[in-house]
Formats: C-alpha cells, structure tokens, sequence
C-alpha cells in the first residue's frame, strides 16, 4: 500500500479535504501546512505573527519557517507514512523535501495533482469564507499557484510519480477517483 503520499494543485481544488478521508481511510498522518500555520496563527506565537499578515495577502510565507516545520514533523513520522498537502509549494522547497526523504530512505510514492477550473476555485473559496477568501487575496493566491507552484507539476512528472485527478463533481465524486487510482 502506498503509505507517502503528496497532494498537488491550486488553492481550493481540495487538497485539504480529500487529504482528510484518505488519511482516515488508510492511517496517515496528514500534514498539512496551512493548518500547521493557521494553528500557530491562533497560538500567538512568534512565528504564527509573522505568517498571519503573509496568509492574509494570499502570499507564500518564508520556504524557512515552513521548511523547519516540515521536517520536524516528517522525522517523527517515519514509522507511520505521511501525506502532505499544501508543501511544497515551490521550487526550492520540492528540491529541499527530495534532499530530506533522501537522507531519510522514503521517498514519495505518488503526487497526485487535483485540477480544477479558475472561477469553480473561486466560488468555493468564496463559499468557505475563512480571512484570506476574499475575492482579491484569492486571485492572488491563483497567480502565486500558477507562477510559483505549477512549476512543480513538471517536476514530478519527470520523476514519473505524477498521476492527475480531476476535481470537479462532489467531494464523493472526487474521493472515488482518489481511491480508483490508489488501490
Ligand atoms: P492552504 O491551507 O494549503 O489552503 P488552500 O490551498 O487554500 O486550500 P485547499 O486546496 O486545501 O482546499 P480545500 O480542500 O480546503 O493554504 C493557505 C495559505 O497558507 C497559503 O495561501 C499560504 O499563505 C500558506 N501556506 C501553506 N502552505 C505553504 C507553504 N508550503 N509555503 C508557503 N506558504 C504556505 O477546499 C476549499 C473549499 O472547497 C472548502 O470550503 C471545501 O469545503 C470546498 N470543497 C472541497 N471539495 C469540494 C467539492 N468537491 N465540491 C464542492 N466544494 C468542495
């Protein structure tokens, strides 16, 4: 069963949601960034202060910070298998996760890529209301994406451990692909 999972794609596709029934369904643990910084944004804490204003502009928060975050936490994971979603989100940081699950002897077993169309990205985000969905900051996370994060896209392909899921249709819709492709 393949325990090391990556999910890719653009802001609301739906990475985080169909992240949470997979590792439901097959006992991963899921590891997500933005929750990761949204939880240190609740906490107050230094780090979640400086991330708070950069969330909230649609931008990327330092590949530091996130990187220092992600591997604590992948360390510790080892055992069980992991499924990130939201990371990496650019270049550098797909280039520095490779170097760690290298040291580490896990490499990632598949990237799924979820597609979806720009103005069905912008209605659900709209939908979902949370500080940094506003119509603005999510067109700026959309040229972010296509900028900064698509690249990665090529990346894994290259490696030939992308496969492409198409995220239109219901949460079940898609879950059903999901689950088509892993089992
Ligand atoms: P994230 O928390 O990663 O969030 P996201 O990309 O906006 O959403 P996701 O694709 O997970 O969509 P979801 O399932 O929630 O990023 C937020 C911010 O954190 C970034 O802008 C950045 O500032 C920072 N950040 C995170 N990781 C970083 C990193 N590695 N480096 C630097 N900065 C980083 O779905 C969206 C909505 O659609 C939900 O309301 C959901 O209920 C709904 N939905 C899902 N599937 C649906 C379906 N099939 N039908 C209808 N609605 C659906």
């Amino acid at each position: 069963m393949k325990s090391r999972l990556l999910f890719l794609g653009p802001p609301g596709a739906g990475k985080g949601t169909q992240a949470e029934l997979v590792c439901k369904d097959r006992g991963l643990n899921h590891l997500s960034t933005g929750d990761l910084l949204r939880a240190e944004v609740s906490a107050k804490t230094p780090l979640g202060k400086e991330a708070d204003a950069i969330m909230n502009k649609g931008e990327l928060v330092g590949d530091e910070i996130v990187l220092s975050i992600v591997k604590k936490r992948l360390i510790n994971d080892v055992e069980s298998g992991w499924l990130l979603d939201g990371f990496p989100r650019n270049l550098l940081q797909a280039q520095s996760l490779q170097q760690l699950l290298q040291e580490l002897s896990q490499p990632i077993q598949a990237v799924l890529l979820i597609v979806l169309d720009d103005e069905i990205l912008l209605k659900r985000l709209l939908n979902r209301g949370r500080s940094d969905d506003n119509e603005s900051v999510i067109r700026n996370r959309l040229e972010i994406y296509k900028e900064k994060t698509a690249p990665l896209i090529s990346f894994y392909s290259d490696l030939g451990i992308l496969e492409t899921i198409q995220g239109e249709g219901s949460v079940e819709d898609v879950a059903t692909r999901i689950r088509n492709f892993l089992n």
